[in-house]
């Protein structure tokens, strides 16, 4: 990954870390949102340093898009005592009934606790955190039932925090907090980039049209079978491109257009064309970082 990548959010980074932590104050628990395609990728690295001991409901949004395998992979992972993780489809789902019961379990502690003091439980508080595009304003929208994200958020403005009621049981903040994702490793760089979360220009198209395909060649072959109608796979993924091409008629005189060829396979990606892919596969050590 080009370092110039890395340098895409600075500015904003100390001044949003700094309200988010804020914040969190504030807050029973946060709701993280992750990209159903890649929740490695799309987590912030730095948020377990500031979430503390807090639980976490992690969404992973656009499930529409993810492979369900997949997703029912990184939820069993992600899943322990402090951290609960379901998949949504943000458009289309009925999900608020859902985050107010999950919201309730993952806050059981705290709730039996007051209760035990003789308190009667108040609603319950959540900050909506993610990486930018991931959904946390169509969440808060959805949530609030109309347009309450980015409304009234002038900057040098000090406003006392708008909270959202989803429920007698559960309150959201009306301000996501916005995060960098993982840059860390150059992977997470090219599957961010294939995916639209990092912008086009600070990347080279052949770069993630020959990742992707390369691992689709590896985990989903039949999706590049099927939807290029190929007899079969090449050896390279330059070869399997070219063959794509050739079958597509993505040709310049004749000969492949390459620039066409990336530049279309990655459009194809974007625009799930081949089907509902996931790009990352949790192992133990994503495990580890991912929840
Ligand atoms: N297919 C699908 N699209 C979704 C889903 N959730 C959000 N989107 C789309 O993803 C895009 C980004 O959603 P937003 O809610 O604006 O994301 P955000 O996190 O507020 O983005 P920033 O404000 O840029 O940080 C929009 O085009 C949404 O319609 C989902 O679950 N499925
Ligand atoms: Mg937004």
């Amino acid at each position: 990954m080009p370092s110039n990548v890395i340098q895409w959010f600075p500015g904003h980074m100390a001044k949003a870390k700094r309200q988010m932590e804020e914040n969190l104050k504030k807050v029973d628990f946060i709701i993280e949102i992750r990209d159903a395609r890649m929740p490695y990728s799309s987590k912030n690295p730095l948020i377990d340093e500031m979430v503390h001991q807090k639980p976490r409901l992690v969404i992973l949004s656009k499930k529409d898009k993810a492979d369900p395998k997949r997703s029912e992979q990184w939820i069993q992972a992600m899943n322990n005592e402090q951290t609960r993780a379901i998949a949504i489809d943000l458009i289309h789902d009925n999900f608020r009934s859902r985050i107010i019961q999950e919201s309730l379990e993952l806050n059981r502690a705290f709730i039996e606790k007051q209760k035990k003091r003789g308190i009667r439980p108040r609603a319950l508080r959540a900050m909506i955190v993610g990486i930018p595009n991931v959904g946390k304003s169509t969440l808060i929208n959805s949530l609030a039932k109309r347009k309450a994200a980015q409304t009234g958020d002038k900057p040098g403005v000090t406003k006392s925090l708008q909270w959202i009621k989803v429920g007698p049981e559960l309150e959201v903040l009306d301000t996501p907090g916005v995060l960098w994702p993982k840059f860390e490793s150059q992977q997470s760089g090219l599957i961010l980039a294939a995916l639209g979360s990092i912008k086009d220009d600070v990347v080279h198209m052949d770069d993630l049209a020959l990742y992707c395909c390369q691992y689709l060649m590896d985990h989903q072959p039949e999706a590049l079978l099927q939807t290029y109608g190929l007899s079969k796979l090449e050896e390279t993924p330059w070869q399997t491109l070219q063959a794509i091409a050739r079958k597509r008629g993505w040709l310049l005189k004749g000969d492949i257009d390459e620039n066409r060829t990336m530049r279309t396979f990655i459009q194809d990606i974007r625009s799930s064309k081949l089907g509902r892919i996931t790009w990352e596969i949790p192992t133990s050590e994503q495990e580890e970082i991912g929840a």
